[in-house]
């Protein structure tokens, strides 16, 4: 059967830009589905960066200004990949547009734009997710089935760690392509939204809602040259964040993020103990998921370390043969395989902006708790 075309336009062409690009070339090779994505469209505002993207990636033309793509009829979705202080005005009117949306992680600057983005989406009726691509590792599918499946008994502890190393030098600029994350004005937050925004919508997603908090953060750095203003300016983002949470199921956990551990380029790592089991995740080994169960027999009891690449693993019979790995990105092509899945099916895939929502809203709890030195409540 002819696949349904659903033509793309892509805002943005950094990190994030090339690595969904990639997984809209690939999913079809890969997935049988009823959409294919088309490379319709790429913007920036240089015309000659985004021309080059474009040739690179195979998009099919260019635009400068953002609202003009989205006013472009045979443009269906749009992603956003620019710094996260453009998300909310972009989506606001890609929803009015009627466009679909898939926007990069974090949703917004701030609950308070998220809670706008959801309504503009919800009222506009437009499909929507939000680009947590570690949910689609398939060690990590694989931890939410064991947990779903009611293996792990009650859930007592989470703990997640994100750790990287890459701003430690007070000569490193803030501001401008590449180095945003470092502006407050464009990320809104540090590692908080950056980095920890991962580990909480895992979190949220493989053990509940976040209830409360406390937490601190750090600013190491305290000014920086600006690129775009080439004055030193204060340097307004969380350089690393540790926080105590509890969960709604009662479960306690603990969390940390810096971008200031020498040696961790990007050691993003979960565990999680009940009451039968403990599940454990590392990034730098991403498709091994290690395993604990307390009612294995009593002297061959210890830990497994599953290599998560059977066909009968999540996402893994799509792929190789048995036994051969597979890695970063393709969690953005499992990505884009789960949404148009959701589009063709009508059950959406996950997180939507309404579930990216409740990370920001944990985030603005941490960020609120660093501030007071209190237990915070998350909104809800
Ligand atoms: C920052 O260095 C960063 O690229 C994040 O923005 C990504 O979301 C994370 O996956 C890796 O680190």
């Amino acid at each position: 059967m002819a696949k349904k075309p659903l033509n793309i336009g892509m805002i943005g062409y950094g990190f994030m830009g090339r690595a969904h690009s990639n997984a809209y070339r690939q999913v079809s090779q890969f997935f049988d589905l009823e959409y294919r994505p088309v490379l319709r469209a790429a913007c920036a505002r240089d015309a000659n960066k985004v021309k080059a993207f474009a040739d690179t990636w195979g998009y099919e033309s260019t635009e400068t200004d953002w609202r003009k793509l989205i006013a472009r009829k045979d443009i269906d979705a749009i992603d956003v990949c620019t710094p996260n202080n453009v998300h909310r005005e972009i989506c606001e009117a890609a929803a009015a547009a009627g466009k679909i949306i898939l926007c990069e992680k974090p949703l917004a600057m701030n609950g308070e734009e998220g809670r706008a983005m959801v309504a503009a989406v919800e009222a506009a009726k437009v499909p929507n997710i939000v680009w947590y691509n570690y949910r689609r590792v398939p060690a990590v599918t694989f931890a939410k089935q064991l947990i779903d499946s009611g293996k792990l008994g009650r859930v007592f502890h989470y703990r997640a760690k994100f750790l990287q190393d890459w701003t430690i030098s007070p000569d490193l600029p803030q501001g401008g392509a590449g180095l945003w994350r470092l502006d407050v004005g464009a990320a809104g937050s540090g590692v908080t939204g950056d980095l920890l925004a991962h580990c909480i919508d895992t979190a949220i997603w493989l053990n509940g809602r976040i209830d409360s908090v406390s937490a601190m953060t750090e600013t190491f750095v305290k000014q920086r040259p600006h690129t775009l203003t080439g004055k030193v300016e204060p340097v307004g983002i969380d350089d690393a964040c540790a926080f105590l949470a509890r969960f709604d199921n009662g479960s306690l956990a603990t969390f940390e993020s810096t971008r200031y551990a020498r040696g961790h380029k990007a050691l993003y790592t979960f565990e999680i103990n009940g009451e039968h089991a403990s599940i454990a995740w590392d990034l730098h080994d991403l498709h091994r998921l290690s395993w604990f169960d307390h009612r294995d027999e009593g002297p061959l009891r210890g830990w497994r370390s599953i290599h998560v690449t059977d066909g009968e693993h999540p996402y893994m019979n799509k792929w190789w043969v048995p036994g051969l790995q597979i890695g970063y990105e393709h969690t953005f092509t499992h990505q884009v395989a789960d949404f148009l899945e959701g589009l063709a099916t009508g059950k959406p895939a996950g997180p939507t902006f309404r579930d990216a929502l409740d990370t920001q809203d944990v985030c603005d709890a941490v960020l609120a708790s660093a501030k007071s030195q209190q237990w915070t409540p998350v909104a809800r």
